[in-house]
């Protein structure tokens, strides 16, 4: 069987290695997110791509779910002695895959071209690929400090201004980077990953022509929201500060009219009647992934129930 899974963020990358380590790297392609990413110290960043490229090819920090692990920080030292930007934590080895993704830009390489390179050069079996090879930046538009680039709001302003919506520039022209259609439709199964729905997902989703590939697909959507809170990131706290209660229900009814069937945590197994109503199939598991090991049984379950049904 082949699947498909659309990530974005630490967790996301986290259930992409957990169905890594249990299917062969054919039947697993991997849709990530680009609206995070951003120009900083005048280089290309893609950290949505480099999370999960990272967390596949066991480089990752695991600390922190992003960056590169056995990471040492020179040139970030001396750019803040220099008083360059310190708010975004650049790694030596990390500057490398920034540097180099930059020149081929700069060269005309398409994203999608750079990370099939990038996959090889880190032996990873698996088919990451870009959402899409033109550029989408996710903005944020707070209460207190109007419209902020997606990586001002997270990492500069630590998720504290109140989102009020979000906007994808660039998300009218942007076209499936090659190869996002074709895995779409050759899966048995997409598996929307414990990823933040609003700057995660829905950016993927708002690219033309994705919906349309999903629809009479089996779709899986984890939650990222854990007894009302977010295991990492902004994602409850963006839900309350819209106006709806966090939980794993309110995301189940973000994806309604798209998903079969929703993954939830047994915190939340008072809410499988609720999700039943919307029309969608629960199921409930242990979702949190502390260890690789949980990254695999959860992988492992959602496999289980997949290939039953
Ligand atoms: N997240 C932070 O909270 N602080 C950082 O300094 C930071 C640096 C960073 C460097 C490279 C990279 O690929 C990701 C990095 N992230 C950092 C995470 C980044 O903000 C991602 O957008 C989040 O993981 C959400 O997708």
């Amino acid at each position: 069987m082949k699947f498909v899974a659309f990530a974005g963020g630490v967790g996301g990358a986290k259930l992409a290695d957990g169905l890594s380590r249990c299917l062969s790297p054919a039947d697993l392609t991997i849709i990530v997110n680009t609206g995070d990413d951003f120009e900083h110290w005048g280089l290309k960043i893609s950290p949505d791509l480099d999370t999960v490229c990272y967390t596949l090819a066991g480089l990752a920090n695991p600390e922190t779910g992003w960056g590169r692990v056995n990471e040492s920080w020179q040139v970030f030292e001396q750019v803040q002695q220099l008083g360059g930007e310190d708010w975004f934590r650049v790694g030596d080895q990390d500057l490398a895959t920034h540097i180099e993704r930059t020149r081929r830009i700069k060269a005309g390489q398409p994203l999608s071209h750079i990370v099939r390179d990038f996959s090889h050069a880190w032996n990873i079996g698996q088919t990451v690929l870009p959402m899409t090879d033109q550029s989408v930046a996710t903005f944020v538009d707070t209460v207190e400090k109007g419209e902020l680039s997606f990586q001002e709001y997270f990492v500069h302003q630590r998720c504290i201004p109140t989102v009020k919506s979000f906007r994808f520039d660039g998300i009218e022209n942007a076209q499936p980077a090659p190869g996002v259609l074709e895995a779409i439709l050759m899966a048995d199964a997409i598996i929307f990953c414990p990823s933040n729905p609003w700057v995660s997902i829905d950016p993927i989703l708002k690219i033309k022509g994705i919906l349309s590939a999903l629809s009479g697909k089996k779709i899986i959507a984890v939650s990222p929201i854990i007894g009302g809170q977010t295991v990492k990131g902004p994602a409850a706290k963006m839900f309350a500060e819209l106006g709806i209660q966090p939980s794993a229900l309110a995301v189940a009814k973000h994806y309604a009219e798209i998903i079969t069937d929703f993954v939830l945590d047994a915190h939340d197994v008072q809410l499988t009647g609720d999700i039943e109503k919307i029309g969608i199939r629960p199921h409930v598991l242990n979702t949190l992934m502390i260890s690789i090991e949980d990254r695999q049984k959860l992988a492992q379950n959602m496999l289980h129930f997949m290939k039953r049904d």
